[in-house]
């Protein structure tokens, strides 16, 4: 089966633990195990990671090479600062999904601006949790040879 990586940056695993105005009740472990069912659904397999640390995360998008056929990334924070991400995700292959829990351009200007977006193929903000759900299945449209435009 197919995998498909998703990585959360950080403080997201206090999600559901804190603020929940702005990000919901779901916690983490909820939304990875949603992740798994609907992936399991559409033939594929996930592997649910999040790090606080940067280095980590570049870590493990340089391990999704070869790896995963596609991958969906909350990268927090380090969406608005992070070079090294862009890098990391320039020399990834496969299809690459931002998703942010909530509506960034709603919010302070400095998460207006994304290193990650020159990367991603789409950009999911603002549909709460649901938005792993809406990338994975944009994920397996693109990995999908028959449908590759979904
Ligand atoms: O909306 C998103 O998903 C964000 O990526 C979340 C980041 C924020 O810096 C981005 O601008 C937008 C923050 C993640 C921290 O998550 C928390 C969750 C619950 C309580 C505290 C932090």
């Amino acid at each position: 089966m197919p995998l498909i990586a998703i990585l959360n940056g950080p403080n997201l695993n206090l999600l559901g633990l804190r603020q929940p105005e702005i990000y919901g009740r779901e916690t983490l472990a909820d939304v990875e195990r949603a992740c798994a069912a609907l992936a399991a659904d559409l033939g594929h397999e996930t592997r649910f990671l999040q790090s606080n640390w940067e280095g980590q995360l570049v870590d493990w998008i340089h391990e999704a090479r070869g790896e995963a056929a596609g991958l969906v990334i909350n990268p927090a924070a380090l969406t608005h600062t992070s070079v090294a991400l862009l890098d990391a995700l320039n020399a990834y292959e496969g299809p690459v999904i931002e998703v942010h829990i909530s509506q960034v351009h709603r919010r302070e200007a400095f998460r207006h601006h994304s290193y990650v977006s020159l990367r991603a193929d789409a950009v999911i903000a603002g549909a709460g949790t649901q938005g792993y759900l809406l990338a994975l299945r944009r994920i397996a449209a693109l990995i999908e040879p028959e449908s590759p435009q979904g």
